[in-house]
Parts: structure tokens; sequence; C-alpha cells
């Protein structure tokens, strides 16, 4: 039961979890918000990027079609039926989680915190609020039926282990300035 239901959990939200890490390998280049400043703080700072948006959002997407052709024997294997992504989904998962992690900057200047600075609990699910957020709003009726109340419970707990987890790897490699 459990299994099944984080079997699904990860599945459903791979789309969202890989374009973060997609952005730190593609980030550089011309920030989003040009360098503007408001209220004496960068609007988002030079961690956010067209190059690293465009590039995550790409990832993500391509990702949840790969997905989709490996859904059938993905799901005899581990004896659960994981859902295929149609491509408003699959768009709104992985843009959703970029736009989730842009908010989580603009509300970290707006607090004071410089680039790369850690927010507890924001760094965390800042992107899966994003991709959920979209993806119900997009694709409501396929998003209804994928993350049911139990499934949408195991991405809330599960979602913060595995970003601690994939950032102290990313950084720990090298690939990133900070674990988290
Ligand atoms: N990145 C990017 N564009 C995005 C998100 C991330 O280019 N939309 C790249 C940037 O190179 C960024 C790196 O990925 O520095 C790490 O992402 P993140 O930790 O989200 O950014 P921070 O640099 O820590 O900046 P912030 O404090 O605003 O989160
Ligand atoms: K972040
Ligand atoms: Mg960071």
């Amino acid at each position: 039961m459990i299994g099944s239901l984080v079997a699904t959990a990860f599945w459903a939200m791979l789309p969202a979890y890989v374009p973060n890490n997609a952005a730190v390998l593609a980030g550089g280049g011309r920030p989003i918000d040009g360098g503007r400043e408001w209220r004496g703080a960068r609007l988002l700072g030079d961690g956010k990027t067209w190059r690293g948006t465009t590039v995550g959002t790409l990832v993500g997407v391509c990702l949840a079609v790969a997905l989709n052709a490996l859904a059938e024997p993905a799901s005899a294997a581990v004896g659960v039926d994981l859902p295929t992504f149609a491509l408003p989904a699959a768009f709104a998962l992985a843009f959703g989680a970029m736009c989730g992690d842009i908010g989580a900057s603009f509300l970290k200047r707006r607090s004071g915190r410089e680039r790369g600075a850690a927010f507890p609990g924001l760094d965390q699910l800042d992107f899966v609020v994003g991709a959920l957020a979209l993806a119900f709003v997009v694709d409501t009726d396929w998003a209804v039926a994928v993350f049911t109340p139990r499934v949408l419970a195991v991405v809330l707990v599960m979602t913060p282990v595995l970003h601690v987890v994939t950032n102290v790897g990313a950084y720990r490699l090298g690939l990133k300035d900070e674990p988290w």
C-alpha cells in the first residue's frame, strides 16, 4: 500500500523534480530580473536565469515524454498503475516547479537573504507547490486523478528528504555552491 503510493508519487513528480537540478547544470547568462532592484534588493537575483529556466523546463517535459514510453513496462515491473503525462500536464509540472523556485527567490530577496542563502522549508517545498498548483490549474482532471490526498501526503513528506539528499550530493560533487 505505502509502496504503491511512494511509487506513484515519485513517478508523477519526476517531471517536477528534475528541472531544478537541470537548471543548476545549465544556469548562467542573463538573469530574469535583468539586474533590477526593488526596495533595496534584487528583484530575484543572479541565480534565476533565462537559460536555467528554459533548459530546466524543457528537460522536465522531455523526461515526462520518456516516462510515457516507459509507463507500461515500469507499471508491470512494480505492480502499480503508473500515470502517463499529457503534454499540458508535463509542461505544468516542469514550468510550475521552476516558477515555485523563482517565487521563493523573490521572497528570499524581500526578507534580506542574499543569493544562495538558505530558507529552510521554503527551499524544500517551493517547487512542489509551484508544480502542483500549475498542474491542478492546467490539467485539473488528470491532477485530481493522480494526486489523491494520500499521494499528496507522500509527496509532501518524501520531497524534502529527496531534496536534501540530492542537494548535498550535488554539493559534494562540486556541482552546486551550497548544500541546499
Ligand atoms: N538556476 C538558473 N535559473 C533558475 C534556477 C536556477 O540559472 N531558474 C541556476 C543558477 O546558476 C543558480 C543555480 O541554478 O545559481 C542554483 O539554483 P538555486 O539554488 O535555486 O539558486 P541560488 O543561486 O541559490 O539563488 P537563490 O538564493 O535565489 O535561490
Ligand atoms: K532554490
Ligand atoms: Mg540555492
